[in-house]
């Protein structure tokens, strides 16, 4: 629909219409309004200015009416855009449980992107048209934010935890991304494309680098770099709790509270193991602060993600 009005992006997500059709409402609705206001004011101005030697009107202390209208009107009105913008805004939260995922990095001064089958990009982001896509973010050093224009969504990227953004690209095409938070001098260079490409030609994309190992590979080989499976391991006697099947499952914790083991649940575990003690288990774990980077803990991530089957391997 806007896609002709050069004030707008154009439009490829599949919530981008719903997004500017909030928009206008608000610019109509403040436009009537704008409207009725001012010509209201000339038209008192000049039906009721004053005239010589008319008496002064009495003055008007007050009227229910007109008070429970000025009030219950406006209710109406703010409520309708505020449930209407709650609805959306809850849709843009909350990615859907089938979306394909993307970890992406934020620094000063660029973004980096990494699929889980290997293949990894700089202030470019390749994704295929029509599949619900999440990317998960996080930050090396200050707050960025994450914006895509075209897609209507954006999403701050901080240093110490996940956020996520997701959309479903509409449009093969090539698009803006941007940094929308400023993080330093050379904020304004932080900046790339999202390509969004078909379902096959993105396959392509992704098998296009050669020599490149899956995330959950890599992954594999830093667990056992960093000797995670010393206490991790599918046996009744492992000093630490197992990691198959964790990934968003409950996990039970020694104050009788549960939580969904997400990603952010992982990456803290494993920097900030004390935070949350897995019921039945000892605080023994050391931290990884410091050690592994943003990059291998996604990519450990990903690989405790792939257990799913109980692990038969013990070394
Ligand atoms: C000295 C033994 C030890 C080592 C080494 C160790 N862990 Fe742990 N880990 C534990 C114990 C014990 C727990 C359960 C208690 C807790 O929550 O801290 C745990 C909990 C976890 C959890 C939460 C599991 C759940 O079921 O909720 C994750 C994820 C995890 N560790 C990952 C790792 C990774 C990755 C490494 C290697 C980088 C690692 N651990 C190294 C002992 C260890
Ligand atoms: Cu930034």
């Amino acid at each position: 629909m806007n896609s002709k009005f050069p004030l707008f992006p154009e439009a490829a997500s599949s919530f981008a219409h719903h997004v500017d059709t909030l928009y206008f409402f608000l610019i109509a609705l403040s436009v009537f309004f704008s409207v009725l206001i001012f010509g209201l004011v000339l038209f008192f101005a000049f039906r009721y200015k004053r005239k010589p030697n008319a008496e002064d009107p009495k003055p008007m202390l007050g009227d229910l009416r007109l008070e429970l209208t000025w009030s219950i009107i406006p209710l109406l009105i703010t409520m309708v855009i505020f449930v209407w913008g709650g609805l959306l805004y809850y849709h843009q939260l909350t990615p859907p449980a089938n979306a394909q995922e993307i970890f992406g990095i934020g620094k000063q001064w660029m973004w980096k992107f990494y699929h889980p089958e290997g293949r990894n990009e700089i202030n470019e982001l390749h994704v295929p048209v029509g599949r619900p896509t999440k990317v998960i973010l996080t930050s090396e050093d200050v707050l960025h934010d994450l914006f895509i224009p075209a897609f209507r969504t954006k999403m701050d990227v901080l240093p110490g935890r996940y956020t996520q953004i997701w959309f479903t690209p509409t449009k093969t095409g090539t698009y803006h991304l941007f940094c929308a938070e400023y993080c330093g001098t050379k904020h304004a260079d932080m900046k790339g494309t999202v390509t969004v490409m078909s379902p096959l030609e993105y396959q392509g994309w992704l098998n296009g680098e050669l020599g490149q190992d899956r995330m959950d590979k890599t992954g594999k080989e830093l667990f056992k770099q960093f000797a995670c499976q010393t206490c991790h391991q599918d046996q009744s006697l492992s000093r630490g709790p197992s990691l198959t099947g964790v990934y968003d499952s409950m996990v039970l914790l020694n104050n009788g509270k549960t939580v969904k083991a997400d990603a952010d649940y992982l990456r803290e575990s494993i920097l900030k193991p004390k935070a949350k003690i897995v019921q039945g288990y000892d605080a023994i774990m050391p931290t990884y602060k410091g050690q592994i980077s943003e990059e291998q803990l996604i990519q450990i991530i990903e690989y405790i993600k792939s257990l799913k089957e109980p692990q038969k391997e013990v070394n």
